[in-house]
């Protein structure tokens, strides 16, 4: 008989599921148990967000693309004559689409997204549709060291975009070491482009995690049904419950997967014990003021130079430039 499971065989030639394994059992390890929230994207969970994008509930993406479409122009005059834009977790670029749109001559757009495929599809689609703009995927995780593909056009200044307000997953420590990094890849005369979710009235937060179609739910425990598939492990996915709050004083949203019961799980040869009302945390979406954005952006080696929001102020489009390198 052959013993070898399929997901052993697996992990030899594919390094994501290696990271993606150990990702899991570290998080699950800790007296705290925790699962990072960028697993959340597979192809069904990437679905599942889209879903979350229409709902009544949930105002941020409709509230970025609103201003998006509003202001579009004015960023693509900060943005400037052959900026290369570079996308930070790109997915199918619609917001960008209408930075494309009014950019003047660019060199180049970099989408950057960890999905190969997804990222392959929209890149194709953007291609026919901006027949001018030197278009190059790239296949990555953003948090990690990048290495840029080579574009046949000089560029004036490289911009990062990073929508969605995909910063509020990070915490403070983390969002300051990836716009560090950001800052030094941009180099001088750079920017980043940033969305962010802004504190409001906590109950329209919280409203916004707890959907009534129970569609956020589903979300959240798609990553259990994930970790079953992907590393063969034996959630009973029915008995963890989806729970979201926020936070005021800290300023986040704070979502995770509750166990009913006392139960186990088995994952790599490995056991995985859960008290009645044990919790997953699954993620956190931190919400901004513009002051806690200018001290970020601070922080980071950039300036705060220009904002765009909604009437209700819900959500901020930032304009952060690269710090002129202070000569020591
Ligand atoms: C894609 C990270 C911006 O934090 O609002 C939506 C993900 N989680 N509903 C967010 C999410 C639950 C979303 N981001």
């Amino acid at each position: 008989m052959i013993t070898t499971s399929t997901n052993q065989h697996l992990s030899i030639r594919n390094p994501l599921l290696v990271a993606f394994r150990a990702d899991v059992v570290r998080g699950l390890r800790g007296p705290v148990k925790t699962l990072p929230c960028k697993y959340f994207y597979d192809a069904a969970g990437s679905e599942l967000f889209e879903q979350i994008t229409e709902l009544e509930e949930y105002y941020p993406t409709r509230t970025e693309l609103a201003i998006m479409r509003e202001h579009a122009p004015a960023m693509a005059a900060h943005l400037g004559q052959r900026c290369l834009l570079i996308e930070y977790g790109s997915g199918s670029s619609l917001k960008t689409r209408l930075l494309l749109d009014h950019l003047v001559h660019p060199a180049g757009y970099i989408p950057i997204d960890v999905s190969g495929e997804h990222l392959q599809r929209s890149a194709q689609a953007l291609a026919g549709d901006y027949p001018g703009i030197d278009i190059r995927p790239l296949c990555a995780d953003f948090t990690r060291p990048l290495r840029l593909p080579e574009l046949s056009k000089p560029e004036a200044r490289r911009v990062v975009y990073f929508p969605g307000s995909t910063i509020g997953n990070f915490t403070h420590q983390e969002a300051l070491l990836l716009l560090r990094k950001t800052a030094l890849l941009c180099g001088g005369g750079g920017a980043v482009l940033l969305g962010a979710d802004m504190r409001k009235d906590p109950r329209v937060i919280e409203r916004a995690y707890n959907d009534h179609h129970g569609v956020t739910a589903r979300f959240n425990s798609n990553l259990l049904v994930r970790i079953n598939r992907e590393l063969g492990a034996d959630f009973n996915v029915e008995q963890f419950s989806h729970r979201a709050f926020y936070d005021s004083a800290v300023g986040r949203i704070e979502m995770h997967l509750i166990s009913r019961r006392a139960q186990s799980v088995h994952i790599d040869g490995e056991t995985f014990f859960f008290q009645p009302g044990e919790s997953i945390r699954t993620e956190y979406s931190h919400k901004y003021s513009l002051r806690g954005l200018c001290q970020l952006a601070e922080a980071s080696g950039l300036e705060s130079r220009r904002v765009w929001m909604d009437k209700r102020h819900y959500f901020s489009v930032n304009y952060l430039a690269v710090k002129a390198q202070v000569a020591c």
